[in-house]
């Protein structure tokens, strides 16, 4: 019957996932009849995809099919999200796709306590199940467990997190302190750490761990170029609109007027009358969270004076001093925004314009070097004034997200629930510093999630003593490596920055030179340079990523790799009478004093040498648990409801590393019984039965199967379960769910069988 049924297949058509039957194979091509269409197509033979023949048919469980593939995923995952069913499993793996609207009682508390201490698969597939799930493990095993939620921009990774912790909360939250503290964190750190994109208009511009038990945090690589310039349609942080839409505030913080007021945010999209009561609404929130989290009112005005000081810091222009052909100096229009930013920064405004303008350097010398200052150009002032505003706002976003630490009391758990909130992989028709580093983070979590995938399913083979040969899957350590060996890309780039002049052209050529026989890497194609005139070889490098190539502009990656802060303008910092700016600036993270810059950029880490450690701790705490996925799609590019774009989903799919799972789980046998639980369910009918009764339960599950005329190859006997081959398991689960008489008919004729 199998032979029949595999002539199906997916391919595309007009533009769409079309069923057809192969009807003549070729040399390199196959000849596709697309089903009611009449017409038949070539392809080939990667562009298409085995499929069952009944097209209507969605599954709890994708393994339940015969078939595992991205097309006859995304089939299902489509029949489901179309009938608002937007959970669906691939074996222990979640998938999720966005719905863009609210579904009635899909997070109610009702649903809460219902998923508490259900098995996996009990329920219909949700992101409670998981959570749930990994509460029983931890307690079951006494081992640590992660939930690793990824997807793109808008997926939803974000909102699952927030379900995940109140599902804990509500169910297991003992003290309504922790509990209410941990759901608090939440406004506050959208307030500073999510802004408004093309893509998602709440979308966080960092990455989040956050530990249930512990009740911590812990954050990565907070998107720093946002706080000086955001694209049209995009925005700066949340907060700095809290602040604008509030009138309260305005006296004290010399904010008038809208967005256009401001260098730093009019770049950015306006405000509409209902995004200023949303941002007012916002504000209450979040004084409410800052409140009760612990922060005095004192501390919470320092903040923000802290942010208003940064956007009338944005407001500061420079330019050619008429005395010294080099300088410049404060422009007579932004001297009072000089002042504002002086004043809610608690520093001297003189003060603060000589440091903005000059610069102090030191000769190095055997004994002491001579201490001299030198005048900035105003594109060089410029730039220190936007260094000193992205690191008063990344140290400010640090100690909120550490004060939110401090506030949780730290659980005395020896385990722990982990739950990361990353975003996935990702790339534009500009791809920089940014996109380098959350797609080398992604090669890296795609590479523990295939490795955990793998793992644990030989390890569930392994303790059943079931013999399933090596399963293939790609590899990408290989990629892995390009960025992180010795020649690798990370160590290029901050030794570029080690040299007395470096510029990007020399990093890219270096790049090219070392690298170009890696096969993971290609110097940007003369097509791609034919259509983006201005790219150029020495422009940037492609990397082939298992998800797709990505090709880098690395124009601004030095600057970005190294954002650091000039010593006068680090050392004005001390001077504040702002005590949060000044807390702010006391751990020496910056450089060190009365060194020239060189040297300091030697001895600071760079931001990719910093990610990378903290990658690296993320990725040994994450080997220590035992890992959950839940995978987040978006339906769609224009965040809408009800529009399921196939190709688009693919091309997630891809991107999340399902084609390697869904082989592997194609390989082996996904779908598994307790045999034990098989049993009890018929032992009532075979009380009576004497030859029946005498079987241990796994002989009479075997004794059971051949009698319903399973075939071999479908299923194997493990020590505990029976394991299925994709697919397989569906009929036997039908059989399970049908009522008594037919229960005993079957008995009936396993005991024929066995006379
Ligand atoms: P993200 O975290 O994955 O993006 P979010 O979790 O912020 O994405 O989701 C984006 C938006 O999609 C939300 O603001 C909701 O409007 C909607 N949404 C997501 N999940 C659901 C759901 N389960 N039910 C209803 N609506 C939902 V980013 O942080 O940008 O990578 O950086
Ligand atoms: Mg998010």
């Amino acid at each position: 019957m199998d032979d029949q049924f595999s002539t199906f297949v997916y391919t595309k058509h007009e533009n769409k996932l079309a069923v057809g039957k192969i009807i003549d194979i070729g040399n390199g091509k196959l000849t596709v009849e697309i089903l009611n269409s009449m017409c038949a197509v070539e392809v080939n033979y990667n562009e298409v995809y085995p499929t069952e023949a009944d097209q209507e048919k969605d599954v709890d469980d994708h393994c339940a099919l015969m078939y595992l593939n991205e097309a006859t995923l995304l089939q299902n995952c489509k029949r489901r999200y179309q009938r608002k069913l937007i959970y669906t499993y691939l074996a222990h793996i979640l998938v999720s796709v966005n719905p863009y609207e609210v579904i009635t009682d899909l997070y109610s508390l009702d649903n809460i306590r219902k998923y508490k201490n259900k098995s996996l698969g009990v329920l219909p597939p949700h992101v409670f199940a998981i959570a749930d799930k990994a509460h029983r493990d931890m307690r079951r095993l006494n081992c640590s467990q992660a939930i690793v939620i990824s997807g793109e921009s808008g997926a939803g990774k974000t909102e699952s997190q927030k379900h995940i912790l109140r599902f804990y909360c509500e169910n297991f939250g003992q003290l309504v302190i922790i509990e209410q503290r941990i759901l608090e964190a939440n406004p506050i750190l959208e307030a500073f750490g999510n802004a408004k994109t093309t893509r998602n208009s709440n979308s966080s511009r960092f990455g989040k761990f956050f530990d249930v038990c512990g009740g911590f945090v812990e954050h990565y690589l907070l998107e720093k170029s946002r706080i000086i310039s955001s694209n049209p349609k995009e925005r700066n942080y949340h907060i700095f609109y809290y602040l604008l839409a509030s009138q309260e505030l305005h006296d004290d913080l010399h904010i008038y007027g809208d967005v256009q007021n401001f260098q730093y945010l009019k770049s950015g999209d306006s405000l509409s009358d209902e995004d200023i009561m949303n941002f007012k609404k916002q504000l209450e929130n979040l004084i409410q969270a800052l409140d009760r989290i612990g922060f005095s009112s004192k501390q919470r005005n320092d903040i923000f004076k802290v942010i208003a000081g940064i956007l009338h810091l944005g407001n500061v222009n420079f330019e050619e001093t008429k005395v010294n052909a080099r300088g410049c100096e404060i422009s007579n229009v932004s001297e009072q925004s000089l002042d504002y930013a002086a004043e809610l920064l608690g520093l001297d405004s003189d003060e603060l314009s000589i440091n903005l303008t000059t610069r102090i350097m030191t000769t190095t010398k055997r004994g002491g070097g001579t201490v001299y200052s030198i005048c900035l150009k105003p594109s060089e002032a410029e730039n220190s004034k936007n260094s000193l505003t992205k690191a008063i706002y990344s140290r400010l976003f640090d100690e909120i997200v550490a004060a939110i630490n401090r506030s949780i009391p730290f659980g005395d758990s020896v385990n722990y629930i982990g739950i990361l909130d990353i975003a996935g992989f990702e790339y534009f028709e500009v791809n920089s510093f940014e996109q380098f580093c959350i797609n080398y983070a992604n090669e890296k979590m795609q590479h523990f999630f295939n490795e955990r995938i793998l793992k644990s399913e030989q390890q569930i083979y392994s303790e059943d003593s079931l013999e399933v040969g090596q399963v293939l899957y790609s590899d990408n350590l290989d990629c892995i490596e390009l960025f992180e060996s010795t020649n690798g890309l990370l160590n290029i780039l901050d030794e570029e920055s080690r040299l007395p002049k470096p510029t990007h052209n020399h990093f890219t050529e270096t790049v090219h030179a070392r690298l170009k026989n890696h096969p993971r890497l290609l110097i940007p194609r003369k097509s791609a340079r034919k259509e983006n005139r201005s790219l150029r070889d020495s422009d940037g490098f492609v990397v082939r990523h298992y998800a797709d190539e990505v090709t880098y502009q690395s124009a601004q990656f030095l600057g970005k790799n190294h954002d650091t802060l000039h010593d006068s303008l680090f050392n004005l910092m001390h001077h504040t009478s702002n005590d949060l700016l000044k807390s702010l600036f006391t751990s020496n993270e910056n450089s060190m004093p009365n060194k020239p810059s060189s040297t300091n950029l030697f001895k600071s880490r760079s931001v990719s040498h910093k990610f990378r450690s903290q990658l690296d701790l993320l990725l040994k705490k994450l080997r220590e648990t035992q890992t959950h996925f839940v995978r987040c799609f978006k339906p769609n590019q224009d965040q809408v409801l009800e529009n399921f774009e196939e190709f688009f989903v693919l091309k997630q799919l891809n991107a999340a590393g399902m084609p390697s799972v869904l082989s592997l789980m194609q390989a082996g046998y996904p779908s598994r019984l307790v045999f034990n639980e098989l049993y009890a369910k018929y032992k009532p009918y075979i009380s009576e039965i004497k030859e029946l009764q005498r079987l241990d339960p796994r002989i009479f599950c075997q004794c059971l199967f051949k009698s319903l005329g399973f075939n071999d190859c479908d299923y194997k006997f493990g020590l505990t379960k029976v394991f299925f081959r994709a697919g397989k398991f569906a009929a036997f689960d039908q059989l399970l769910k049908q009522d008594q008489p037919s229960i005993q008919e079957f008995v009936s004729k396993t005991r024929s069988w066995l006379i």
